[in-house]
């Protein structure tokens, strides 16, 4: 037997390493043409472990190129540092399935340290399915180490999605991988705009750091300043350490490489998977990207030539081989605090010789027209994702809105009992260059998220009455917030097929919060930088004198959405999803800071599954 299947493995396994990807992927009986047939279920064995890059399953990696595509290996950017891995790749394994399959995933949780986990399937809603969303203390006791537990759930959301850890950071550590959703293509209104649609085009980015997340997070509430990144991965690959060996040899692992033929339109599905503050910009030299779908949701497409994304989003774009046939940089440039790094991939044109790099300046920048650009500043060479129309034929009105929620984003400087600013022994009053550094605290409505340690979805009525909090609930309670952190468990109610209007507005001039909700898509109406100190009294003012817009007529859907500095997002949704759904910040640091509230949407849920894991 192992005589038999060998030979065949290594083939496939040097022919995917031409292609720069891996065997069980492209061998999973579910990634096939979407015809709109009978839909499949699809199983996935998931071992998640506390593993290492560059471990010796690296073999010779990077001075031997091929070495760093061996099984096991994981080089990243070549730098050996403690992972958190799924079978022992990272990316983690990709889903890609048809719509309205069945996806099955069996987790079986082999982390060191007892340290418990869950997955998020970040797009898709679990309509009837609340159970799997995957959040550790808000749909489910995490799986604890030792444990194995297996989601369920239909791929009903069509698009370009990805999975994550929701417990503790992880996701930052290697727990996350795209999760791809095709359609038939009378259910695609953008198939006739591409030729091809297949795995090699499936792009993940995020930052990389020698640090695991824990350190990072932790390090930054306890003012202790250390590198929260040390440069951008594209797909698990990075090039920007120079190795040595012990011969004097130098090299760095090698860019990622995407492959296209002369002549086609290839449909592009790029995730950022970035843990914090960094926004990352990529551009295809020579290449137009013609931006199809966002978040999953298709748009009426529209060229531009870099788009910004911000953690958790996902864009879609086509990018037409018309070019002369040779190589030309993938660039993906950093933002904000990312702003030094620089990746490159390279796109290679069919008869360019391997090996072979663009001859382009490695270090430009992209320039021209950019789609949500971290400022959201309108000018003639940007485009934000609220100027963008949905491309899907409209089944609800949402014009009318029966209830709306102010969301005030704000960073400030407070107390908090336990961490980053002691009331007594470091209050933030002291803070200063000849003291200690001053943390700030991401808030909402002026509110540190606090989760009770049992999930909210199947045991709210156990948790203390004293606990809940919003907004109002504060004002009764004539709480001072403005010292002390408020910290408690804060709730928005909602009643069942509600059309809900959310107002964010991100006060104070100091960073862009991507939100993040879950079990919904939000129909983007409008967005807008105003000035510093923006507040939700300015904005109620200036909607009174109509000075405010809304496109009502075929708003954009995103689940994730960047708010910028000083200004506003208007996003809207009918809560026909019964459940408590968790709405937050997706950098890793703020979230863990408690910039995050859930939503509660009454009507009835399914009885969770016997198998779910326990705590408490
Ligand atoms: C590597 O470089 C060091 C310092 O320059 C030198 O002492 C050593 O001999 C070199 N080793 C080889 C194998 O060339
Ligand atoms: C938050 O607190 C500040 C005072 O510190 C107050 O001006 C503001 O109105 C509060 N915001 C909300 C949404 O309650
Ligand atoms: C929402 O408002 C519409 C129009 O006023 C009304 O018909 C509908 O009953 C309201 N729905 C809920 C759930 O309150
Ligand atoms: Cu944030």
């Amino acid at each position: 037997m192992r005589k038999l299947i060998c030979p065949v493995l290594s083939m496939l396994f040097i022919a995917t390493v031409v292609q720069g990807y891996w065997i069980n992927d492209l061998d999973h009986p579910c990634l096939r043409e979407c015809t709109g047939g009978e839909p499949m279920t699809c199983e996935y064995d998931w071992t998640i472990e506390s593993y290492y890059s560059m471990s010796r399953a690296c073999y010779q990696c990077p001075f031997n190129e091929f070495d760093c595509h061996r099984p096991h290996c994981i080089p990243m950017a070549g730098y050996a540092r403690p992972v958190y891995s799924v079978n022992r790749r990272q990316p983690g394994p990709s889903i890609q399935v048809c719509e309205n399959d069945i996806i099955r995933v069996r987790v079986h949780n082999r982390l060191q340290n007892e340290e418990a986990e869950s997955i998020h399937w970040h797009g898709f809603h679990m309509r009837g399915t609340q159970h799997m969303d995957g959040v550790s203390r808000v749909t489910q006791c995490p799986i604890n180490a030792g444990h194995d537990f297996t989601y369920e759930f239909k791929a009903e959301q069509p698009g370009t999605h990805w999975w994550h850890s929701h417990a503790g950071v992880h996701r930052a550590d290697g727990i996350y991988g795209s999760l791809i959703v095709r359609q038939s293509s009378e259910s695609d209104p953008h198939r006739a705009l591409y030729d091809k649609d297949d795995p090699y085009h499936v792009i993940t980015i995020k930052e990389w750091s020698k640090s695991m997340a824990i350190t990072i997070s932790t390090a930054g509430q306890s003012g202790v300043a250390i590198n929260a990144n040390d440069g951008i991965l594209i797909n698990g690959r990075g090039t920007n350490q120079v190795l040595s060996n012990s011969g004097n040899t130098t090299a760095t692992v090698d860019h990622h490489v995407v492959y296209v033929t002369s002549g086609q339109r290839y449909r592009f599905r790029v995730i950022s998977a970035a843990n914090d503050v960094c926004p990352l910009s990529i551009s295809v030299d020579n290449h137009k990207l013609k931006v199809i779908a966002m978040d999953g949701a298709p748009v009426n497409p529209i060229d531009v030539d870099r788009i910004t994304l911000f953690s958790a989003e996902r864009y879609d774009f086509i990018l037409n081989a018309d070019q002369r046939p040779t190589n030309y940089w993938i660039r993906v440039a950093g933002l904000i605090t990312c702003a030094q790094h620089q990746e490159l991939g390279i796109l290679r044109y069919a008869g360019t010789p391997p090996g072979s790099k663009p001859m382009s300046d490695k270090n430009l920048r992209a320039g021209g027209k950019v789609l949500n650009p971290e400022t959201a500043l309108r000018d003639p060479e940007t485009v934000l994702v609220s100027d963008l129309t949905d491309a899907d034929e409209k089944e609800d009105d949402l014009s009318h809105a029966n209830v709306t929620h102010y969301l005030e984003l704000n960073a400030v400087s407070r107390n908090k009992a336990k961490s980053v600013h002691h009331p007594v022994f470091y209050p933030y009053e002291l803070a200063g260059t000849d003291t200690y550094s001053l943390t700030n605290l991401p808030i909402i409505n002026n509110i540190t998220m606090n989760f009770p340690g049992i999930p909210l979805l199947s045991h709210w009525r156990d948790v203390d009455e004293a606990s809940w909090c919003n907004k109002d609930s504060l004002r009764t309670s004539r709480k001072d917030c403005s010292r002390e952190a408020c910290e408690c468990t804060h709730r928005i109610d909602i009643k069942y097929n509600q059309v809900v209007e959310l107002v964010y507005v991100n006060t104070l001039n100091l960073v862009p919060h991507p939100m993040h909700i879950h079990g919904y898509y939000f129909e983007v109406l409008g967005m807008d930088t105003m000035w510093e100190y923006f507040t939700v009294e300015d904005f109620k003012r200036l909607d009174a004198q109509g000075k405010i817009s809304r496109n009502l007529k075929n708003p954009p859907r995103k689940d994730t959405i960047m708010i910028p500095v000083g200004g506003y997002m208007i996003a809207r949704f009918r809560a026909d999803n019964p459940g408590w759904w968790l709405m937050h910040c997706h950098f890793d640091t703020h979230f863990a800071l408690g910039m995050a509230l859930v939503f509660h949407v009454e009507g009835p849920v399914p009885p969770p599954p016997a198998s779910m894991p326990v705590c408490n």
